[in-house]
């Protein structure tokens, strides 16, 4: 490991999301401290403030995991805001980094920055070869921006950031509003309502025959803390569990973890999406890591969290 996060001030931008409070949960063995801001302490799409916050607070480390995210119904309303919104607040703590001289930046995207058709597993050097899915290829442009942010403050100023590519994401912390949501909350909050009003029926959006890979939070934020010490090189490295599944199947295992033994009906009016995006795990399992949480099981801890907290 060549950055040890121990004894150092560690900004986890983002924390009430999923991928932030599940950061907080997995840098609380490392040693160090680690520092948050609420939205009404800190606005990242305010330049001024966000420069501000980094000077005052001198974090020695930050992990950007605040953005703008949805489902593919939100990427497709709200372009606008997912390529203003992303674009401005990496923008903003990049510069605020650069500014502060925080020694290490850790930048986030997702697997829909790659071309729709993109050979599959994708590898890390598919970016940029192709057009990218309409429906989220404003986020992707957002995210793809980061990295090359990231990468020109190294070339330029030496400044030591780097870039994770997690997959679809699901689990503890989710967003369960049905319009929004990705795949993962949606259906289980579909399957949980249909289950307690005894329905006999559950929409499934689409065709049910795109293929998604999937990682629970907890491992990706595990996955993150581990590039964080290991990794200082330009270029992104994907993060991802190396399997996917096809949405129908992935409707089926929800439904069994939930218990609803109802019939399953595809909307084909809502969008499919990209038709595949497995990311090859390669450069990050050479590098020494690998998942833990196993989708059967990541699926019942989110269920559990579910119930829990649904109010
Ligand atoms: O998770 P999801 O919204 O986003 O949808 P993407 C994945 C697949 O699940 C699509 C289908 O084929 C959906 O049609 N699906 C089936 C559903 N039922 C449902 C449902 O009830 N709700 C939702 N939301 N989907 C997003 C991108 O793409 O993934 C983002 O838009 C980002 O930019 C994110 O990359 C990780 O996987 O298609």
């Amino acid at each position: 490991m060549s950055y040890s996060l121990e004894g150092k001030r560690v900004f986890v931008a983002g924390h009430r999301g999923m991928v932030g409070g599940a950061l907080v949960r997995r840098l609380a063995s490392e040693g160090c401290e680690v520092l948050t801001a609420g939205r009404g302490q800190l606005d990242l799409t305010d330049q001024r403030q966000t420069f501000d916050w980094v000077a005052a607070n001198k974090p020695d480390a930050i992990f950007m995991a605040a953005a703008k995210v949805g489902g593919i119904l939100a990427n497709s309303s709200y372009p606008g805001q997912f390529l203003y919104k992303n674009l401005i607040m990496q923008a903003n703590i990049a510069e605020a980094a650069r500014l502060a001289g925080t020694e290490k930046l850790m930048l986030l995207g997702s697997s829909c920055i790659y071309p729709k058709m993109a050979p599959q597993p994708i590898e890390e050097d598919a970016l940029l070869t192709g057009p990218l899915e309409p429906t989220n290829q404003w986020y992707a442009i957002a995210k793809i921006a980061g990295i090359m942010l990231g990468d020109s403050y190294r070339a330029e100023y030496g400044c030591d950031f780097i870039s994770a590519m997690p997959t679809n994401l699901y689990g503890i912390g989710d967003n369960f509003d049905l319009e929004t949501s990705h795949v993962v909350p949606a259906l289980m909050r579909k399957a949980h309502e249909a289950k307690l009003a005894g329905a006999k029926q559950l929409v499934m959006w689409g065709t049910g025959t795109p293929r998604r890979e999937f990682l629970y939070a907890d491992d990706c934020a595990d996955a993150l803390v581990f590039l964080m010490k290991a990794y200082s090189a330009p270029g992104h490295v994907n993060v991802g569990s190396g399997e996917d599944l096809e949405i129908r199947e992935l409707t089926r295992l929800i439904c069994e973890v939930v218990g609803f033994e109802g019939e399953i009906v595809a909307d084909p009016t809502k969008p499919d999406g990209t038709p595949r995006k497995l990311m090859a795990a390669d450069k990050l399992r050479a590098m020494g890591w690998s998942p833990k949480t196993s989708l059967r099981d990541g699926l019942a801890k989110t269920y559990e969290w579910f119930l829990a907290n649904r109010a």
